[in-house]
């Protein structure tokens, strides 16, 4: 029998010591768009996520809400549980690392390191930060505190076991060099090589001070080293005990999930242990960036967290889900805020997304009675769809692959702003007025079906409802939940004759500032208008030079964060601008999007580059709208 191919992926196992916030809830979803991904490959996926319940941090916290610490962990896992069933998280298992299968697993290796002579009893004295629960040299500190989260550290003197970890940096020196997927993305490799090349001290593995945690199998005044113990989640959930068979078929992991805050744990620490356990190394530990406030990190101890459960019920699991997929650029840091991910909504999916589909629809309807008509001869212009369809698959593939899911969904949405385009270069209203051109409009009607079909099923990892509510207006398969990936590199799949229905829309607008509840005033003239001194005439407006201008690329202005640099067609000729909204849209937000130009304002240089003009941008204190043109106008005409 053919066996599928295994992929098994990982998140961390989150800390239970308060809810979890949005920034977990990035790697959660990120990760099962990744399993579902691979779900509709047809790989066996065993996806994994969990907590990580002992230590000193959860002991402290327990004590100070005045409850026993399994009870306290068990009420905050509870509401974990119920997080990853509000974002319709399909993980296969969920471990806790208070289970005695995960336990007895811990207590074995521990005690198979130490028959090897890699785990030794010594004098720990040294510096501890319990929030990030990690040991420090005097000389890792950054001014006496935690270099990572600039708390206060305390100085520890205790007996301890130790794990020979120096002894295994250079085989993981060479493992790193010879696998270069190893560790991703590349930046982050470059700075564990230096970490390691640094000298790799041997690495403290267990505590005397606090009872909370696993006792060390040979000496129970020791509890494991909490990192020890929840690293070895990733061995003991698949049944390194208990099930061996199911070991085998996951194990060596394909990805392991993170933020760049834990990358060290995973891919120093965790490699040297699997290589004193003779196991072989996981094949990819992948660091992505952290979701930012304005403030700075968002975090637990901090209170300036974003509960993702209170943003589902507003806005939809889809959107959200959408927004978080979307929202890091590979392998860097993102800006969360609730009305970019009100933009998201408004922009991508009631513009872009629904509307192609609202309008798909109500066209099939109208001209086809409601059913998917046959696709007659192909044009240039057909040609050119069909070849935006295939690159989306092809790309968006490609960078799911490399775990790039900002790129996999641009290449996506690039689908269907090609597809709006498309309606208005084939301008099916007009081809309806005559009867001749009836074969043309049933391949228009049939190639747009097409691409939203395709375009659908490539979302699917990200928003796993939209198939089913898309179904239900333009039904584009039998079954959403047997969608295979390999159907959206394929054209021509729909089957003609499917029904099309009127339905609610599927993403509807929102209103950002209701939602932000702003208390907006309404502006009252300083004084009443006076003729002479706030009019102008036509004659001077006329002097202003407004062109519709489209953006054809934008880049952000190196060393700039406000800054992006626009090259704009407009008419026949191109022009560069260089804007002040770096902060409020990615470049890939604009390209295709048609803008409006000053195009008579006198050039001037910002930092080196010559700006030809500016464009119009509607705004109040936080925001910025760049004033777009929706319709088929031509870039070039004029607005007046
Ligand atoms: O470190 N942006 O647990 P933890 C992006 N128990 N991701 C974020 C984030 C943010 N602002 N905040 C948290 C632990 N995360 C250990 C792990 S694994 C064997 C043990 C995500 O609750 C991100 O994945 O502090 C980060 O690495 C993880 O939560 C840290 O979770």
């Amino acid at each position: 029998m053919n066996q599928a191919k295994t992929y098994y992926i990982t998140t961390p196992i989150y800390y239970p010591s308060d809810n979890l916030h949005i920034g977990h809830a990035y790697t959660t979803v990120a990760a099962d768009c990744l399993a579902r991904f691979k779900r509709m490959q047809g790989y066996d996926v065993f996806y994994l996520t969990g907590t990580d319940e002992h230590g000193q941090k959860i002991e402290k916290v327990a004590r100070e809400n005045n409850q026993p610490t399994l009870a306290y962990v068990d009420a905050i896992v509870a509401n974990i549980k119920d997080l990853w069933k509000t974002m319709l998280i399909t993980n296969n298992d969920f471990i806790r690392t208070t289970e005695p299968r995960h336990e007895k697993v811990v207590q074995k290796l521990f005690e198979k390191v130490f028959a090897k002579g890699d785990i030794y009893l010594s004098q720990y004295e040294g510096w501890y930060c319990t929030p990030c629960e990690t040991f420090f040299t005097e000389r890792q500190l950054k001014e006496g505190k935690c270099p990572d989260c600039e708390r206060e550290v305390e100085l520890l003197q205790e007996e301890s076991y130790f794990f020979n970890m120096g002894k295994y940096a250079p085989r993981l020196l060479e493992h790193i060099e010879a696998h270069p997927d190893f560790i991703q993305p590349e930046s982050r490799r470059n700075e564990v090589v230096n970490f390691i090349k640094s000298g790799l001290e041997d690495l403290c593995v267990s505590r005397t001070t606090f009872k909370w945690g696993i006792p060390v199998p040979m000496n129970d005044k020791h509890v494991v080293y909490v990192w020890f113990d929840a690293l070895i989640n990733y061995l003991s959930a698949i049944g390194y005990l208990d099930d061996p068979e199911q070991f085998e078929r996951y194990w060596p992991a394909d990805v392991h999930l993170m933020a760049k805050d834990i990358l060290r744990f995973h891919a120093i620490i965790w490699p040297t242990m699997l290589m004193a356990l003779d196991l072989p190394l996981p094949k990819k530990v992948f660091a992505h960036g952290w979701i930012m406030l304005e403030g700075g990190k968002m975090s637990k101890s901090k209170g300036n967290v974003i509960d993702p459960r209170v943003l589902v019920p507003k806005y939809g699991v889809d959107a959200v889900r959408y927004y978080l997929v979307k929202e890091l650029n590979y392998g860097q840091d993102g800006f969360y805020s609730e009305e970019a991910l009100i933009n998201r909504i408004n922009y991508d999916l009631a513009n872009d997304l629904g509307n192609l589909i609202s309008r798909t629809a109500a066209m099939i309807i109208r001209y086809f009675d409601g059913q998917i008509p046959t696709a007659g001869g192909v044009e240039k212009v057909d040609e050119e769809l069909k070849q935006a369809a295939t690159q989306a698959y092809e790309e968006g593939t490609a960078n799911l692959d490399k775990l790039d899911f900002n790129a996999y969904i641009n290449a996506v949405m690039r689908l269907v702003s090609r597809a709006n385009k498309y309606i208005d270069e084939t301008e099916p209203w007009t081809l309806a007025k005559d009867p001749q051109q009836r074969d043309r409009l049933a391949t228009v009607m049939y190639n747009l079906a097409e691409c939203i079909r395709i375009a659908v099923i490539m979302l699917n990892p990200t928003m796993p409802t939209l198939a089913e509510r898309v179904n239900q207006q333009i039904k584009f398969c039998e079954d959403p939940s047997l969608l295979t990936w390999a159907q959206a590199g394929q054209w021509g799949l729909i089957p003609i004759g499917s029904p099309v229905l009127k339905g609610e829309a599927l993403f509807p607008r929102i209103d950002n500032k209701k939602e932000a509840n702003a208390v907006t005033e309404p502006v009252k003239p300083e004084k009443p208008a006076d003729e002479d001194n706030n009019y102008i005439t036509i004659e001077d407006f006329a002097r202003l030079d407004l062109r519709v201008a489209e953006v054809i690329a934008c880049e952000k202005m190196p060393k700039a964060d406000k800054l992006l640099i626009l090259r704009l067609r407009v008419g026949d000729g191109e022009r560069t601008v260089v804007s002040g909204i770096a902060q409020h849209y990615q470049p890939e937000d604009l390209i295709g999007k048609k803008v409006v130009l000053v195009a008579n304002l006198k050039p001037t240089k910002l930092r080196g580059t010559l700006s030809e003009g500016m464009i119009l941008a509607a705004s109040d204190e936080e925001r910025v709208e760049v004033l777009m043109v929706h319709s088929d106008i031509e870039p070039g005409n004029r607005v007046k």
